[in-house]
Formats: structure tokens, C-alpha cells, sequence
């Protein structure tokens, strides 16, 4: 049973506030200074959680992404490494908004019985947070709710997202014929640097890659993995690494400044023929850019990213002559019209569309057995089915270029975060390709031309009078808005536009595309007006 004066008197030193919060598709995100009650009962849920898979490791990871560095968040982490299951959510923004101390024990019981949970199994509970100053008082939070129902809890200190929930994963398989590797950061390191020596070693090295940290925790993540790695393997340079001054965390920095504004960030002299990337707040998404010969700024996005992986690793599948194995990609309503179309018309791929949200996505991927997801800003990975692996394991190959194939597909088992988009394994997972490839990123630029895009934002009375159907590509309510939408989109070249509310903001989000930037500009601005 539960200790009801232990809830009740932690619980007091967590007083809930007058915010109505909700588990949304970036967990809880807001306010740093208006979360602490809202993470102290995250820890009770995440024993509830863990306990429902009798005694499995829960991951919590405090962080805000790319917000601003006085916003700060919380995501749930499942035993396996993925997001925390859609039907606990609920359970989530109930617990966080019960508005007293009975209220709270009535919700925690409500989960018990529906989940039908048994109170004296285990519960193992794993923090990580990012660099945000909020973070350290966070966890101390989760850990008096964690401690208030029983469970045990491991700070895992600074770590970056999918680092979380690669530990989650490994904690979880350790000893099992499925382990997933070495649960702890250095091992995570050493993870990945082994994997990419796979496939580059003996190929010639690409120059220096320029890194966009973010001023955040993939900054000391990536030079802790560039030691591992070597100067001989990959030459990385990381910029915007301060994470010692909060305020610049994410600020005119990180990849959500990059793709949103399409520009350069802060901190960089950039030239013709460089290479960069940018990351963002929690090293869970990546952007590549560079400038080209005329000096232009070029931005290569999350679609860019998975054309490139999955035209690499259906070569790769081709090669080796591993049968049955079927590739397909996952976009959102985001994915650019060239992207799509590129996919589809060049590549012969099926692509798939989900609503926006990683945990769409991923989902819709794993149908896949080599399955490509990203979403455009940049957030996305690989994931290979359990028979794809296996058949890249058993198969022998005949020739040598047979064999070089079967080892370059197996190492991208282990380079790919099978747990969560990864920026750092994103990075080393583009570079081994170019390296492979011989190729520059204007080349892989090249492929196809993105359309003119335009992301505006719209403040809203209630965004919640909005609501988007067919992978979010229309609009159902408010009612009649579509139609609205459609006569002003069919007047473009082109032209597409979409509304949403977002999950993350309260706001709702106006995407247009169409044949010229002017163009697209102006059909996002006519939209805005709509919604508005
Ligand atoms: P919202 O705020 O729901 O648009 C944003 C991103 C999503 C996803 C989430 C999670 C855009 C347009 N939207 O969601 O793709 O990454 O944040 O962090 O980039
Ligand atoms: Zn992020």
C-alpha cells in the first residue's frame, strides 16, 4: 500500500500552484519556476511506472530543448528507451493538476487500480538533465517524489536526452541477449566511436566539421565524444560552447535558430566549402549548413538527413543481397514538397505521414525493417527491425564488396540510436556516409531543391478551438477555416499551406510553401490573417 502521511508530507514541501499544466508532446514544458510540484509528482508517477513493469527502469530527463534557458521541462522515458506510452499522459496532467493533498492520493490510487498495479513490486527510477540552472533543484524535486512512494533513484547528472535514454535501455537489457551496451556516459561514447571506426577506417577524412552547440549540453558531450573518437577519425570543432552563462543557452544558436530563421548562428566566420552542423538545447536534433560558392547560406534539414540515410543503407541492402528487407521513411505535414516528392519519384520509397510528434513518428517507423524518420527541424533516426538485424548478422557475403556492405549495414546498427533521435549519433552517422561517399554537402545538397517554406506562429485566444486531422494536414475546427485556407493556396505555384496548434506552445503554427520565397511568404502571411 501507499505511505499516505510520507505522500502527504513530502508533498508539502512541493506546493502545487495555481497553473493548470498538461503532459503534452514534449512532456511538461514552461516556466522553470513553476514546476516543482508538477516534477515532484512526475517521481510518483514514475514509480507508479516502473512498478506496471515490475520493477523495470523508468528515464526522466529534465530539459526544455531549444526553449530559453528560464523554461525547463520533464519527459518520462520507457523500460526500452522510447517516449512514455500515450495512455499514461493522461495520468501525467491529472496527477500534476490535483489541487490537494487528498486529490493527489485519489489520482495515485486511480492509477493503481486502472493499471491494476501491484504496490510491492520495485521501482527503479534514472534522472539526466541539461545545462539549464533550474535543472539541479528539478531533480532534487523528483527525488522526494520518487522517495515519497518507495522507489529508488540514480542521478545520472548533466547528460544529454538520448543519452537518457540510451542509459534507460541499457540498464534495462544488461545481461540479456538483447543488451543494448554499457550503461553509463563513457560507454555511450565508446559505443559510438567504434561503430563509425567500423565504416570510415581506411577512407580518406573529410575536413573539420564546425559544430553549433548551442551553448548547451552537447557541448561538453561532443568534446567528450571527439576525445573518444580521435582526431585521426573525424576532426571536430565545437562552437558556442559556453555553458557556463544560462542566458546564451539556445540564443541566436541551436538548430531550431538555424532552420526557423534560416541563417547562421552566432559565433561563426563562415566561408565557402566549410562544414557545419548545429544541435540543439539537449542534443536531440541536428541541422547541417554551409555556404555556397556565391556565399549563400544553405541549410540541410531533417528531410535531407533522411533522404541521405535511406538512399545509403537501401544501396547498402542492395549490395549485400540481404533479402526481404523493406525500407520505407516517415515525415510530417513539415517534410518539404521536394523532399516528398524526391522520395517518392527518385528514390522509390514509400513514405509514410504521421501527425507532428516524435512518438508519431517513431512508431510508424518500427512497421518498417529499415525505417527512416525525421521530422524537418532536424529530429529523427534510423530504427532496424529485430529480423533486419538478425539477417545482417547470419547473411555471409560472396564477394568482398558483399562482405564490405554486410559490415558497414551492421556497424549502423550500433551508430544509430535505436532508443530516440540523436543529434551526435546523427552527426557521426552523416559523416560516415559522406566519408563513404567521397562527398561534400553541397553535393549532398544536390540531390534535389527544396521549395520556398515559410514557419510563422500565431498567438490565439484558445488554441485548443483549433484542431487538425489527416496527419495534421487539415484543419476540422474551426469550422469552415479550411475551405478558407484552400481558396488562398490554390491561387499559388506550388502553393500548400497548413495550420495546427502547437503542443509544445500556446500558439498555433502557419506552414505555406509555394514556387518563390516572396511567394510563400505571402500565403503564410494571408493564412495568418485567416487564423488569426
Ligand atoms: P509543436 O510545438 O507541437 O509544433 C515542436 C516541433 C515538433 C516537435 C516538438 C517536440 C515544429 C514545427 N514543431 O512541436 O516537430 O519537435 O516541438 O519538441 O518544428
Ligand atoms: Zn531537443
Amino acid at each position: 500500500t501507499m505511505d499516505h502521511s510520507k505522500i502527504t508530507e513530502l508533498s508539502a514541501k512541493h506546493p502545487k500552484l495555481n497553473v493548470s499544466y498538461t503532459y503534452g508532446t514534449a512532456g511538461f514544458r514552461t516556466k522553470a519556476d513553476v514546476l516543482d510540484s508538477v516534477i515532484f509528482r512526475v517521481g510518483l508517477l514514475a514509480v507508479l511506472r516502473s512498478k506496471k513493469h515490475a520493477g523495470k527502469v523508468i528515464g526522466v530527463m529534465i530539459t526544455a530543448s531549444h526553449n530559453p534557458a528560464q523554461d525547463n521541462g520533464v519527459k518520462l522515458v520507457e523500460p526500452m528507451g522510447e517516449m512514455l506510452a500515450q495512455s499514461w499522459e493522461q495520468y501525467a496532467t491529472e496527477l500534476a493538476n490535483a489541487s490537494s493533498d487528498d486529490a493527489l492520493i485519489a489520482a495515485l490510487q486511480n492509477v493503481v487500480e486502472k493499471e491494476q498495479i501491484d504496490l510491492s513490486n520495485e521501482a527503479v527510477v534514472i534522472v539526466g538533465r541539461d545545462t539549464r540552472p533550474s535543472g539541479e533543484a528539478l531533480v532534487a524535486a523528483l527525488t522526494d517524489g520518487v522517495q515519497a512512494l518507495g522507489g529508488k533513484i540514480t542521478d545520472y547528472g548533466l547528460t544529454t536526452t538520448p543519452q537518457l535514454h540510451y542509459l534507460t535501455r541499457c540498464l534495462n537489457t544488461q545481461g540479456t541477449p538483447d543488451a543494448y551496451g554499457e550503461p553509463s556516459e563513457q560507454g555511450y561514447y565508446r559505443k559510438l566511436a567504434e561503430a563509425f571506426k567500423r565504416i570510415v577506417s581506411g577512407k580518406p577524412k573529410l575536413s573539420t566539421i564546425y559544430v553549433d552547440a548551442a551553448n548547451g549540453i552537447g557541448a561538453p558531450a561532443l568534446h567528450k565524444l571527439a576525445k573518444v573518437l580521435t582526431d585521426d577519425l573525424l576532426s571536430v570543432q565545437v562552437v558556442n560552447d559556453d555553458t557556463a552563462t544560462p542566458t546564451k543557452l539556445n540564443h541566436q544558436s541551436g538548430a531550431d535558430f538555424v532552420k526557423v530563421n534560416q541563417k547562421k548562428p552566432e559565433g561563426f566566420d563562415l566561408k565557402p566549402g566549410m562544414r557545419c552542423a548545429s544541435l540543439d538545447g539537449d542534443a536531440d536534433r541536428i541541422v547541417f549548413w554551409y555556404a555556397d560558392n556565391a556565399g549563400t547560406f544553405k541549410l540541410l534539414d531533417g528531410d535531407k538527413i533522411a533522404t541521405l540515410a535511406a538512399e545509403f543503407i537501401m544501396g547498402l541492402v542492395r549490395k549485400a543481397k540481404v533479402p526481404n528487407i523493406n525500407v520505407g521513411l516517415v515525415q510530417t505535414a513539415y517534410a518539404n514538397g521536394s523532399a516528398t516528392a524526391y522520395v517518392k519519384d527518385t528514390l522509390k520509397v514509400p513514405v509514410v505521414f504521421t501527425p507532428t510528434g516524435v512518438k508519431h513518428l517513431h512508431h510508424a517507423a518500427e512497421e518498417f525493417d529499415v525505417g527512416a524518420y525525421f521530422e524537418a527541424n532536424g529530429h529523427g533516426t534510423v530504427l532496424f527491425s529485430q529480423q533486419a538485424i538478425k539477417a545482417f548478422h547470419s547473411t555471409t557475403g560472396k564477394t568482398a564488396e558483399e562482405t564490405e556492405a554486410l559490415e558497414i549495414l551492421k556497424a549502423l546498427t550500433d551508430l544509430i540510436n535505436q532508443t530516440v533521435g540523436d543529434a551526435l549519433s546523427d552527426l557521426l552517422m552523416v559523416e560516415a556516409i559522406l566519408t563513404s561517399q567521397g562527398r561534400s554537402l553541397a553535393d549532398w545538397d544536390s540531390a534535389y531543391s527544396d521549395l520556398p517554406s515559410r514557419l510563422e506562429k500565431v498567438k490565439v485566444q484558445n488554441r485548443l478551438n483549433f484542431e487538425a486531422i489527416k496527419a495534421d494536414t487539415e484543419l476540422a475546427k474551426p469550422e469552415g477555416l479550411q475551405q478558407k485556407i484552400n481558396q488562398q493556396v490554390a491561387k499559388f505555384k506550388h502553393g500548400r499551406s497548413f495550420v495546427r496548434p502547437s503542443g509544445t506552445e500556446d500558439v498555433v503554427r502557419v506552414y505555406a510553401e509555394a514556387d518563390t520565397q516572396e511567394n510563400a511568404d505571402l500565403l503564410a502571411n494571408i493564412v495568418c490573417g485567416l487564423v488569426y
